[in-house]
């Protein structure tokens, strides 16, 4: 497996990891409990941390091994391939790592014949995460916008469209900004606005019904960055870090366009973006954001009430 540059990837390997725990299908497991020994191996790339030997550039082996045994003390489950994939989701959660191998140790498993040890054994990449719907609804941004057609009456379709997507709940939309085109060829200007909302959905169908909502707005795909009747772009979802070539979380590029912060700052003063470097309020990267000041707001515009 390789990095996004093509690196082979680094790899942390943490062995032994022993806990009590009271997994398994028999009762007298949930009663008495037993050890569990896990081993784990996170895919990644240390460069970046042993350049600047900083701790905070890689995954912390002592926050790992705390997590790892949490999980394995933490509630009962009947498989250790359940507990397994517990423990490999959250390994993922380091934004650097890549894939997990975590391995599953029950010595003492209530096995009659002798045996050394029995283990399960699985590997979960990144991308996983982009595919699950999560247990309990979870935060959501977008962003649209549009410079082709009847652009009042886009975003107004676009937000109908969005309140009518199944498992998306949108909680506030923006005021629309007028904003001049930042890359691409000459075109004209875009009316932007972001939508909060809350989704039970997995990150990528979140993508698929912005998507098929662009599609439905007579949205085509030419050159990058060309005009459109209509973008929508999943700025943030959770607190999802991914490199996904479909889908990078959060968006690319969002630290530092105006047109998707000055909305987003207008519906949600307090609102924080997960950076490379860590989270940073949205008030503070559109002081900085270079097209801020070709913003025009345009109040009149409302896509909350209408007919
Ligand atoms: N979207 C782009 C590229 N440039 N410029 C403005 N002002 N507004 C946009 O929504 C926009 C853009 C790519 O999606
Ligand atoms: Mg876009
Ligand atoms: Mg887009």
């Amino acid at each position: 497996m390789t990095s996004a540059s093509g690196r082979l990837l680094d790899q942390i390997r943490l062995f032994g990891v022993t806990a009590r725990g009271n997994h398994g299908v028999f009762e007298f497991e949930r009663r008495e409990g037993q050890d569990f020994t896990v081993d784990v191996v996170l895919h990644t790339d240390v460069s970046a941390a042993a350049a600047t030997d900083d701790l905070s550039r890689t995954a912390d082996y002592g926050v790992l091994a705390g997590t790892v045994a949490e999980i394995v003390r933490g509630e009962p489950v009947d498989l250790i391939e359940t507990l397994a994939e517990r423990i490999a989701l959250a390994c993922l959660e380091p934004a650097g790592v890549f894939a997990a191998d975590v391995a599953v140790h029950k010595p003492q498993a209530p096995i009659t014949e002798s045996f050394a040890d029995v283990v399960v054994a699985v590997r979960r990449e990144r991308t996983i995460l982009l595919e699950r719907a999560p247990g309990q609804a979870v935060p959501v941004v977008l962003a649209l916008g549009t410079n082709l057609g009847d652009r009042l009456m886009i975003l107004r379709e676009a937000v109908k469209a969005l309140r009518a997507t199944e498992g998306l709940e949108v909680r506030a939309v923006s005021p629309v900004i007028q904003t001049e085109p930042v890359g691409g060829p000459e075109q004209p200007d875009y009316l932007n606005a972001v939508v909060l909302a809350e989704t039970t959905l997995s990150a990528h169908d979140v993508l698929a019904a912005a998507n098929r909502i662009e599609t439905a707005q007579g949205r085509e795909r030419h050159e990058r960055w060309g005009p459109r009747t209509l973008d929508i772009d999943v700025i943030s979802y959770a607190e999802l870090r991914s490199y996904d070539e479909k889908l990078t979380l959060p968006h690319p590029r969002a630290h530092e366009r105006a047109f998707v912060l000055a909305p987003w700052h207008a519906v949600d003063p307090e609102a924080t973006l997960l950076t490379a470097t860590g989270p940073e309020k949205v008030v503070d990267l559109l002081e900085q954001a270079p097209d801020r000041l070709s913003l025009r707001h345009r109040p009149e515009l409302s896509l909350e009430h209408w007919a």
